[in-house]
């Protein structure tokens, strides 16, 4: 009995030896089935690196999105400044136009005035005799002035050479002065005529001209004194109408 007993103690004692050897750290499944997750891997903190990149990733994403709204802003600021310089280039447009449309208006009056500067009719000379003349009383000009007009026209200032030509061109005057051709510009006291560089042949004087007044009357006209003309030297300077001549229309 007492071999019963004690054969019996001592399984109960190997049951019991089992058991212990069964919850000991060296079985490494059962320790880390048993262990906290922080501590039970041998490799933890090799693990806990690999997983860095992990958050690091997550950052980027929320780093893109700061980096758009950075860039959105920009994109707008850029296009303010655009929208701000084509207002400003859409002004300065709309000047230029108005400039421009002020300068197609000056241009429109310039070609109506040349136009009508063309359309009007080339002073008419009328046959007074054997010449043509035209007789100005429009306009009072210097006789060197009214040498140039005549010369414009194709003709020259009238030098009256005969005491047929005078009368006959006195009937036509209506006011009281006229530049004639002759002049004694080159020598005093010798009356000659521009268009030919000859004398006059014909002087009709008013008592008691020529008077060569100041020394300074050089120039020769048709004065009208009393409802009748007759010749005096006088002044170039001054303005006269004129009377121009022509021995044909052509
Ligand atoms: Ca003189
Ligand atoms: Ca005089």
């Amino acid at each position: 009995m007492k071999i019963i007993l004690f054969g019996l103690l001592v399984a109960i004692l190997a049951v019991q030896e089992q058991a212990a050897l069964s919850l000991r750290p060296n079985n490494r499944h059962m320790w880390e089935s048993r262990s906290s997750p922080i501590i039970r891997h041998p490799t933890f903190t090799t693990f806990d690196y690999e997983e860095m990149p992990v958050a690091e990733v997550k950052l980027l994403p929320e780093a893109n999105v700061d980096s758009a709204e950075d860039s959105k802003k920009l994109v707008d600021e850029k296009l303010d400044k655009l929208s701000q310089k084509f207002d400003a280039l859409q002004e300065k447009f709309v000047k230029s136009d108005e400039k421009f449309g002020k300068l197609e208006k000056k241009l429109e009056l310039l070609g109506k005035t040349f136009t009508a500067i063309r359309a009007k009719p080339s002073p008419k000379f009328e046959k007074i005799g054997s010449k043509y003349y035209y007789i100005d009383d429009s306009e009072s000009v210097n006789w060197f002035e009214a040498a140039h007009k005549c010369r414009a026209l194709g003709g020259n200032l009238a030098g009256l050479q005969s005491e047929q030509e005078f009368k006959a061109v006195s009937e036509k005057l209506t006011n009281e002065h006229y530049w004639l051709d002759i002049n004694d510009l080159g020598t005093e006291g010798v009356f000659k005529l521009l268009s030919t560089g000859k004398e006059a042949p014909y002087l009709y004087w008013r008592y008691p001209e020529p008077n060569n007044k100041g020394g300074n009357e050089n120039c020769v006209q048709v004065l009208r004194v009393d409802s009748k003309y007759a010749m005096n030297d006088n002044s170039c300077d001054f303005k006269f109408n004129f009377i121009c001549e022509k021995n044909t229309l052509e």
